[in-house]
């Protein structure tokens, strides 16, 4: 039998990670619509992905994971035209691990070892998030001179906190620290998932929205030798709200009366059909070819 190709799936706290885990799996478990990759083999304790797929078809926010939980994420899926087996691993990087290791450049051998020997990764980043890269430069025109503006009280200066860091750069620094030893890891190809699509744009180009919105980690990218792809996704398909809140906000009604919950799932981007979450992980795998 082939050998089993690797990939990771990371990305900052809040960036939509579960919430892609639990469509993924409902998606190639119910096989409700057609997907490129099917589910695989059967590996580990699927219980907890169960759960969180039946919380997210019953149209829930996926609860928020501890990093013990997330370690537990991991999916396997099939090529069925060729017979590649795919094994697809979620990593946390919670956000005390990541400003700790940003700040310190320490990380735990365990977390590490996660990205060594990766094939592809799957980078998560929210089109959610309010901008979060304004600088001093950015605001200037508004505030005036501030020229005279050197605070003279100390307690005026706040102390720098790498958590303020903006996002694009605390990832940009990750994959260069990461590309090199001791973590080593230099996967071929980089998938860069946006989540949260439906509160997104109001194009549908995702390398578009990567280049306007995080201008550092599109340059980043397009300027190093990995092989790179930008997806819009929309997992939940809308806003939904925390597990038993009945007050009807959000999305949640209109999207329980699809009568296939596969097909509140949306990706955009490199010819993935419209619900097929598994269209990024065969392009990782490097079975897009030939095709
Ligand atoms: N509107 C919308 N929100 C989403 C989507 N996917 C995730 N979210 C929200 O983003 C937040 C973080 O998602 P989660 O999957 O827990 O992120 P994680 O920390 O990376 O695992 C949650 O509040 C989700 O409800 C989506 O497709 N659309
Ligand atoms: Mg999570």
């Amino acid at each position: 039998m082939s050998e089993t190709i690797r990939h990771v799936v990371m990305g900052l706290q809040s960036t939509g990670k579960t919430t892609f885990a639990a469509a993924l799996w409902y998606l190639v478990d119910s096989g409700q619509v057609p997907t490129s990759l099917k589910r695989g083999l059967h590996i580990g304790d699927h219980a907890y992905l169960e759960r969180l797929a039946q919380i997210w078809a019953d149209g829930w926010r996926v609860p928020r994971t501890s990093q013990q939980e997330l370690a537990q994420i991991a999916m396997n899926l099939r090529d069925p035209k060729s017979g590649s087996n795919i094994a697809l691993k979620f990593v946390d990087l919670a956000g005390e691990t990541f400003e700790r290791a940003y700040a310190s450049r320490e990380m735990s051998k365990d977390a590490a070892g996660e990205f060594t020997d990766v094939g592809g990764l799957m980078l998560f980043v929210s089109a959610g998030h309010v901008r979060d890269d304004v600088t001093l430069l950015d605001m200037a025109p508004y505030v005036g001179d501030t020229s005279e503006d050197v605070p003279e009280d100390e307690s005026m200066v706040e102390d720098f906190d790498p958590a303020k860091t903006p996002r694009q750069v605390q990832l940009v620094d990750l994959l260069q620290s990461f590309s090199d030893v001791p973590v080593n890891c230099r996967p071929e190809h980089i998938a860069v998932i946006i989540s949260a699509w439906d509160l997104g744009p109001d194009h549908d180009d995702p390398q578009r929205w990567l280049r306007e919105e995080m201008p550092l980690l599109d340059q980043y990218l397009r300027n190093s030798r990995v092989a790179t792809r930008v997806y819009g996704v929309s997992a939940q398909g809308g806003e939904v709200p925390e597990q038993g809140d009945e007050t009807g906000k959000g999305d949640r009604e209109r999207l329980l009366q699809l009568s296939k919950a596969s097909e509140r799932i949306r990706i955009v981007g490199n010819g993935a059909s419209e619900h097929d979450l598994t269209h990024p992980v065969r392009w990782l795998s490097g079975l897009e070819n030939g095709e």
